[in-house]
């Protein structure tokens, strides 16, 4: 790519093409045109062989074998190589559980009536996470209950527990083996501070040890702080059901106040979903001359809210310049996570108002407006009321909103999944087993300037579908395919036919939006329920799991955690692990016998397909099916 790149050599979206072009003239960098500038990226960094995990260094490790071969303190490419991935598994499990925690944090603040304007939404759901804890919710008042569940979770953050709670929802057969490789999640805090600590010098020096213990790590993410926060935002805002929306930058409107939430932890926005809901805040908008508020959704927060609420979504992580870009915006609201801290600069061209929220979050550009429990009711309508006072700062020449948005179906949490199939996993049980549904793959994760924009996504993914292979996903891969059509009923016409009867028959899209990043362990509870109604393990299930474009910490937690889990996961990015044969050997062929799935890289979503489609066939062989 140079610098100068035609928009369609780098997304395949249209609004997505326009915008680029609109960025262009309006004199903005964008994610492509830095990326262009940082060419050629350190080789060493790449292939995970350089470290300045000390003062001795930095080291760097030749990959040629004609330059240094060990690091000043002795470590070897093997070592070099696993240290820095288990560093990226920690940040991304303690990126997602911290999340976890802030959720817990209100819950309960909810409970002891700390925290006005926040509210138990889904008191079945408390009482069955209660029982699932070992909790006796009789007798407990609502509040009460949610203080002893927030209470019982934290502890699985600390070091106190031999396991973390939600493990019991794992197989019996699929926890002999973490019991086996020694790898059981204790605490979530506890993995991510021994995988700092096992990776300072001098520690931690048997490769393969560290890699086990970055299972462990990403295992207390999947089983427990993402699982924690999905559980608690369905307490605390509801359980997702089937819900219809739209999305792409044409969600926006010239004649509406808009509003875009943007990051990862439904806090803030749902404060701010309320809030502009109001009578009061709508009746200002329109004294100002606009038609009425706009709410919309960008990356997992957009998710969050899209999954609960339907607020239209906006875009996924490569767009979210290119909405300021439209000069449409009149406020962004940040929580954390995937925000560029380049947004700030980009809002300057506009009139658009930048608003960050979370003590953990500030950024260049952007206003800090903290939001507390106590007080979130009132700032979120202080932000709403400032976002409608900007409508009259808009610069008419520079608005430009491109496209139609295109409808989409989202919702679908692991209990509207159930209800679907009228509340039994029996009709998915039988559409595998007749072979309608040939499997199911978790197409999840980011997206990443190395690879065209939505390409990865929506390739995989169409081919998986006509293939009779259901898809559920999240994140950015989520919105790659609401832009696409994926996720409406009609898309079942791009379903292979077996697909298709079952789409036809359960009313439902042939990819089903299961939420944000944290919402990918909707898929681990679905697949153990699948597993333990089979009374097999999970990695001999046809599943598969898929990120085509990720970029983040995150991401590569989920990956671990997933394959730890049994689930075989195709990368489209490479980790960089490739200075090692050693580690690569481990993750792409070793880890198969010792964890039941392993990890390919394939940046060709035609042939990552390929390699999926044959995986599944070879899983029902195996268990015997047609
Ligand atoms: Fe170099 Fe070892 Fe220090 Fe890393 S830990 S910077 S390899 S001396
Ligand atoms: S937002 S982690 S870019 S999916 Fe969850 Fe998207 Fe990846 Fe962030």
């Amino acid at each position: 790519m140079s610098r100068r790149s035609k928009p369609e050599e780098l997304t395949i979206t249209q609004d997505g093409r326009i915008m680029i072009g609109k960025a262009e003239r309006d004199g903005i960098e964008t994610v492509w045109d830095r990326y262009q500038k940082q060419l050629p990226q350190c080789g060493f960094c790449e292939l995970g062989l350089s470290c300045r995990n000390c003062a001795m260094g930095p080291c760097r490790i030749d990959p040629f074998g004609e330059g240094p071969q060990k690091g000043v303190c002795g470590a070897d490419a093997d070592i070099i190589v696993a240290r820095n991935i288990g560093r990226m598994i920690a940040a991304g499990a303690a990126a997602h559980s911290d999340h976890g925690r802030d959720l817990l944090e209100i819950l309960r603040a909810v409970g002891e009536g700390k925290a006005p304007g926040y509210k138990i939404s889904d008191e079945g759901k408390l009482r069955r996470i209660a029982v699932e804890l070992g909790i006796e919710p009789e007798g407990m008042d609502t509040l009460e209950l949610a203080v002893k569940v927030a209470e019982q979770l934290e502890e699985d953050f600390g070091t106190r527990k031999k396991m973390i709670s939600f493990v019991s929802r794992v197989p019996e057969k699929r926890r002999k083996v973490w019991e086996n490789l020694g790898i059981m999640p204790r605490g979530v805090d506890r993995e991510v501070v021994e995988m700092m600590h096992r990776t300072h010098m001098g520690v931690d020096n048997g490769w393969d040890n560290i890699l086990a213990h970055g299972l462990r790590t990403a295992l207390a993410d999947g089983w427990g702080g993402s699982m924690v926060a999905t559980e608690i935002s369905d307490i605390l805002f509801g359980v997702p059901k089937p819900i219809s929306s739209i999305t792409n930058m044409g969600v926006l409107k010239e004649d509406h106040v808009n509003i875009v939430l943007h990051g990862h932890n439904p806090l803030v926005s749902e404060m701010i979903v309320q809030a502009a809901q109001g009578e009061e805040l709508v009746d200002l908008a329109k004294s100002r001359g606009a038609k009425g508020i706009n709410l919309v959704g960008l990356c997992c927060t957009g998710n969050e809210v899209l999954m609960r609420r339907g607020i239209p979504m906006a875009g996924n992580h490569l767009m979210s310049e290119l909405v300021l870009a439209t000069g449409a915006v009149e406020m962004m609201i940040v929580d954390y996570q995937c925000i560029m801290p380049s947004l700030g600069d980009v809002a300057k061209c506009y009139h658009t108002k930048m608003v960050s929220t979370s003590d953990k979050a500030k950024f260049p550009g952007m206003e800090h407006r903290e939001f507390h429990p106590e007080t979130a009711r009132d700032l979120a309508y202080q932000l709403v009321k400032e976002a409608i006072e900007n409508f009259e700062n808009r610069i008419p020449d520079k608005v430009y909103i491109p496209t139609e948005p295109v409808s989409l179906i989202s919702g679908f949490s692991v209990e509207a999944i159930l209800e679907a199939m009228g509340n039994s996993l029996n009709p998915l049980v039988d559409a595998i087993k007749s072979g309608d549904v040939k499997g199911a793959v978790g197409v999840v994760g980011c997206n990443n300037p190395k690879i065209k924009h939505d390409y990865g996504h929506v390739t995989l993914t169409t081919k998986l579908i006509e293939n009779d292979i259901l898809v559920l996903d999240t994140g950015c891969a989520a919105i790659a395919h609401g832009k696409a059509g994926l996720k409406q009923l009609e898309a079942k016409s791009k379903a292979g036919p077996g697909l298709r009867k079952v789409c036809e028959a359960l009313s439902i899209p042939p990819v089903l939006h299961v939420g944000s990043c944290v919402d990918n362990i909707r898929i681990l509870v679905i697949a153990a329920a699948l597993a333990n109604e089979l009374g097999v393990d999970i990695a001999d299930l046809p599943l598969a799991g898929a990120a085509p474009e990720w970029y983040s910490e995150k991401a590569v937690s989920i990956g671990c955690y997933v394959v730890a889990s049994g689930i075989f996961t195709v990368l489209g990015v490479a980790p960089p692990v490739l200075g090692s044969k050693n580690v690569v050997s481990l993750l792409t062929e070793g880890l198969k016998d010792l964890v039941g799935a392993n990890f390919a890289v394939e940046p060709d979503p035609n042939k990552a397909a390929d390699l999926i489609i044959k995986h599944i066939e070879n899983q029902r062989q195996k268990l015997g099916l047609p």
